[in-house]
């Protein structure tokens, strides 16, 4: 017998990831609910070669239900997540409602698997953020050899981060430089995305930092180490699929870049392509559709006592968000609920 599983919003960007990567890694399901909010009543989307009608999770009753995955944002969390828990549903959800809270674990199954552990004081899981979750895949095997004390990481974020409205915007600007009468004034984002970038995610802090380069900060501690200091400038960039990180780190042990490279070589969820020769390593289009974290660009800082610089780019969709929430319901049946 497999698991009867919830996808809450399954009409947006990463809910649709959710089902395609339930079925490419083929979760053991034997049922499938596609919700969304009652405006997509009756919208279909796939699940590999099935097709789902969409269902109100206003309405919804998880009673029997074993997992929800939920990708509808912060609102629907707060409301519908706990209502969820209670009927006895684990919960693994996208938005950064639950993430700081210390009764939710936080997980990246390649880095802190063992937190799955802490699930039941509040039936919920936290799934992190895109920009976090590929950064840590990196960071932990090269802070289990040499403890990593700072990074300095500046990211390069797509457009879907925002989910289907960013890249409605992306493309409708884009296309409306060209047609008189059609040009898009922003709306989803704070100034003009196409042939841009803007250095604001999210909302400002008192410090002056913004909510996502905050997000990175106290993320990076309760998943790897609270120990680790980070500082972030989080850029959204006219890329439709696929954030990029530019991360530099500075140890306390020496960690040479070819040891470097063998580690993350061997590490669980990473690529390494790194050659040093023209176009010999990846750039966000080459990582859509992929659940590896890619790391290039490995190279000596010599500008600090240990130091490193690497490049890092992934489907913020898949490990980002859906991928990484479709693991930990993987580890919550290998480790929890052991049905199938
Ligand atoms: P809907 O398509 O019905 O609005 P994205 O992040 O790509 O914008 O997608 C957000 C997802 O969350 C969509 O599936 C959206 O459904 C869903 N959603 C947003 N608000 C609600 C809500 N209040 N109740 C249920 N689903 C919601
Ligand atoms: C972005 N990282 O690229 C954001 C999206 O906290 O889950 C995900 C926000 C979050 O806009």
């Amino acid at each position: 017998m497999g698991y009867r599983v919830v996808v809450a919003g399954a009409t947006g960007a990463v809910g649709r990831e959710m089902l395609n990567i339930l079925a490419e890694r083929q979760f053991p399901a034997d049922e499938v609910a596609a919700l969304a909010s009652r405006r997509s009543l009756g919208t279909e989307v796939s699940y590999g070669d099935k097709t789902l009608t969409t269902q109100d999770l206003d309405t919804f009753d998880f009673t029997g239900w074993d997992i929800a995955l939920f990708a509808a944002g912060s609102g629907p969390a707060k409301e519908y997540a706990p209502k969820a828990a209670k009927a006895g549903c684990i919960v693994i959800d996208n938005s950064s409602l639950y993430r700081y809270d210390a009764d939710v674990p936080l997980i990246v199954p390649e880095v802190n698997p063992d937190a799955i552990e802490g699930y039941a004081k509040k039936n919920i899981i936290a799934n992190p953020n895109c920009s976090t979750a590929q950064m840590v895949v990196a960071l932990k095997p090269l802070h289990d050899r040499a403890k990593i004390k700072r990074v300095v990481v500046s990211t390069y974020q797509s457009v879907s981060g925002a989910g289907n409205e960013g890249m409605d915007e992306l493309w409708e600007q884009t296309k409306g430089m060209y047609v008189p009468g059609q040009e898009k004034d922003p709306a989803k984002f704070q100034k003009q995305i196409a042939f841009n970038l803007i250095p604001q995610i999210d909302v400002f802090m008192e410090d002056g930092s913004t909510k996502e380069e905050w997000k990175m900060v106290a993320e990076t501690k309760k998943i790897v180490d609270p120990s680790i200091k980070v500082t972030a400038t989080c850029v959204r960039v006219p890329v439709f699929v696929g954030h990029s990180e530019a991360i530099n780190i500075e140890f306390e042990d020496f960690l040479d870049e070819d040891e470097a490279r063998d580690i993350l070589r061997e590490a669980p969820g990473i690529m390494v392509v790194d050659k040093r020769e023209d176009g010999g390593y990846v750039t966000p289009v080459e990582c859509v559709g992929d659940f590896a974290t890619f790391i290039s660009r490995i190279r000596q800082d010599s500008t600090v006592e240990n130091g490193l610089n690497l490049w890092c780019v992934s489907d913020n969709l898949r490990k980002g968000a859906a991928l990484n929430a479709v693991q930990i319901a993987e580890l919550l049946g290998r480790r929890v609920l052991k049905k199938g």
